[in-house]
């Protein structure tokens, strides 16, 4: 009977309709068993067939769904569907994904629908990176660093008379309509690929078929052999009262209409940072609502150091404090609002006055109002995350999801792009390569940018133990900042090696200007198996941030004077005892 039961949630979880003849309950049971027994050889139940064919018992049934035998028997039904792949989501991962499979002939529709902000916010195809994420973070980032540059020019003899202000509307005008030039490039590729566009909300009705409703709220329904979900993510709020009248977020952010003005930032991972960075770089008064502490999942030695780099260059912090409300003093653009806040660890409540509140404090995947669960798609209760297998196929074998709403998975933009072109090509194309989760390089674009590629120290410590492990590390001065004088011994690189396998590198993390850049290329050097010995072999580029590792090994300093040198020495010395558990190779 187990076995039966078992059948049966199977074939109810890949949503296929199904017959079962109970042999104990028919008149004839008995003479149908011998009748399936010629045919089969099998007189034990169940006995399965799908679309006439016999696939065999409770084994063989499971066997045929892990190989996908019985999906394809499942296909084979005479339903016609509208189209191969039905993509839901056109971001970084659902176009990518989508223009994949077109490209290998098959039948593709993609939906893409924004929510608007509670402020009435919304934009245009591409998702998050493109529109309010990675594109127009970078470049508002880049305002800033010219703004530095500015100030580094005189040191190189420009010389300029009127005072230098920076213009928000000017800046968010060209930003926005470099992004209007994006979103206009993706619809024509779409379209130049046949693939089918539709700007509607999708959410699943029935197996194989969604809802799309447009913005007039017109219903339209489709069907697919396959289905694609790269929903993304949308930003949480406070649940405090005031937040989402009052608030804004890093979605309302790059096209905010008139400059912030005075701002706080609530939460300190990465998005906050990055959004507290660039607005205090373009000169606003800049406060950071920190609950405990930088950059959670990052090597916290090197958040602890982006975030001191920002507190010494005009960003303020609030440490140990979470806002209960937001209140408004008086409306306008930027208006006044007044926040309180309580303490963490005491019952201390202050309160303060700003123009602006960024909220930034997590995301929530778009899982939730989708219909997975009319399909039968586990996704997770506590964060929507939706759990796949390494194929990225969720419990239902008919779909798919790639992107920010995987759970485990790392939300960025390359991954989801990965995801989506491999997955595509594995289900139309001849190959069976897995997009590969491990040693994904990243950059936080904070005004010291922090790049990082493997573990953590933290992370290492519980993978491999802290005694099998060898940490190098070095203070550098990038050669650009001697001159105008820029702080010597805060740019910081770092590598974490394991000595059961020939000190192989498991962690590279450096802090410095253009840590993107260097970062890419430690990547595909770890991908390769690099090891610190290796490392010490590799000449370097001089004179460059990305030598810090090469030219000069790391524990040397470089471009630094003796005293500070000492300094940053006997520092990293004195944690190294402390901890006992890394070592520097330390020489002048
Ligand atoms: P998304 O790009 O979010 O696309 C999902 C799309 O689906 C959206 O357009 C959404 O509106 C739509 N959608 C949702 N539900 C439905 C539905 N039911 N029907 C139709 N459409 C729907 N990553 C980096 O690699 N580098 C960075 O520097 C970086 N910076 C970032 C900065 C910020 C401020 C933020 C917020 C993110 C940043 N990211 C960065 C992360 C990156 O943007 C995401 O990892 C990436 O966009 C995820 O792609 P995706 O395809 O999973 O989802
Ligand atoms: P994260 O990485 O989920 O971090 C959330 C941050 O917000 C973190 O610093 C939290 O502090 C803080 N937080 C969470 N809740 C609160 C409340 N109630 N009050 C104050 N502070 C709070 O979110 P991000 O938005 O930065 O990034 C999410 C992803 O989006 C990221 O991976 C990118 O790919 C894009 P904590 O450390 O938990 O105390």
């Amino acid at each position: 009977m187990f076995f039966i039961f078992q059948v049966k949630e199977l074939f109810s979880s890949l949503g296929s309709e199904y017959l079962a003849l109970e042999l104990d309950q028919c008149d004839d049971g008995s003479i149908i068993q011998e009748v399936l027994f010629e045919m089969t050889g099998q007189r034990t139940v169940p006995n399965v067939f799908v679309n006439k064919t016999h696939v065999g018992g409770c084994d063989k049934t499971f066997q045929a769904q892990r190989d996908g035998t019985l999906q394809q028997l499942l296909d084979n039904n005479t339903v016609s569907y509208d189209y191969d792949l039905i993509v839901i989501g056109g971001g970084s991962g659902g176009l990518a994904c989508s223009k994949e499979a077109a490209s290998l002939g098959k039948k593709v529709m993609v939906l893409d629908y924004v929510e608007p902000t509670p402020l009435g916010t919304s934009w245009g195809l591409g998702g998050t990176c493109v529109n309010v994420g990675c594109i127009p973070k970078k470049l508002m980032h880049q305002a800033a660093l010219l703004g530095q540059a500015l100030k580094d020019s005189r040191k190189f003899g420009w010389e300029y008379e009127e005072q230098v202000n920076h213009n928000w509307d000017t800046m968010r005008e060209n930003i926005q309509d470099y992004i209007g030039s994006l979103n206009w490039g993706y619809r024509v590729s779409l379209r130049d690929k046949n693939i089918r566009y539709e700007n509607a909300y999708a959410e699943f009705v029935e197996p194989h078929k969604i809802k799309a409703t447009n913005r007039k709220g017109k219903e339209s329904f489709y069907t697919a052999g396959k289905f694609v979900v790269a929903t993304g993510e949308r930003p949480r709020y406070l649940d405090i009262p005031g937040d989402k009248e009052f608030c804004i977020t890093s979605d309302d952010l790059f096209s905010l209409s008139y400059c912030p003005g005075k701002t706080l930032v609530v939460g300190a991972s990465y998005v906050a940072l990055e959004c507290a960075g660039f607005l205090a770089g373009i000169g606003l008064d800049v406060t950071v609502m920190v609950r405990s502490i930088f950059l959670r999942g990052f090597d916290q030695e090197m958040a602890e150091k982006a975030g001191t780099y920002m507190e010494t260059h005009g960003v303020k912090f609030l440490k140990k404090f979470v806002p209960t409300s937001v209140e408004q003093l008086e409306p306008g653009t930027p208006g006044r609002l007044k926040v309180i806040a309580k303490s963490t660890e005491s019952d201390q409540v202050i309160e303060g006055e700003y123009n602006t509140v960024l909220v930034a404090v997590g995301r929530d995947s778009c899982t939730r109002k989708i219909g997975l669960e009319r399909i039968g798609v586990k996704n997770k209760r506590k964060n929507g995350k939706i759990p796949v297998n390494d194929e990225e196929q969720t419990n239902v074998p008919y779909v798919y999801a790639i992107g920010d709403i995987l759970d485990g998975k790392w939300e960025l933009t390359p991954v989801a792009i990965q995801a989506g072109r491999l997955l595509a090509r594995r289900l139309y194309g001849d190959s069976n390569v897995k997009c590969d989760y491990i040693n994904v390089p990243t950059t936080v674009f904070t005004p010291m940018e922090y790049g990082c590629c493997g573990y953590s120290e933290e992370k290492a410590i519980e993978a491999f133990g802290a005694e099998n492990l060898e940490v190098y590390h070095t203070l550098f001065w990038p050669l650009e900042w001697t001159v105008p004088g820029r702080d010597n011994n805060q740019c910081f690189a770092k590598i974490i090696c394991n000595k059961d396998d020939y000190e192989r590198v498991v962690g590279f993390h450096v802090l410095g200007p253009n840590a993107g850049e260097i970062t890419q290329g430690y990547a595909a050097a770890m991908k390769c198996g690099l090891t610190k010995e290796k490392l010490d072999e590799t000449i370097g580029i001089h004179p460059t941030c990305a030598e810090v590792s090469s030219t000069r090994p790391f524990g040397y300093q470089f471009h630094s004077n003796v005293k500070t040198d000492l300094l940053g020495m006997f520092v990293v010395f004195s944690v190294f005892f402390f901890l006992g558990m890394k070592t520097c190779q330390a020489a002048l």
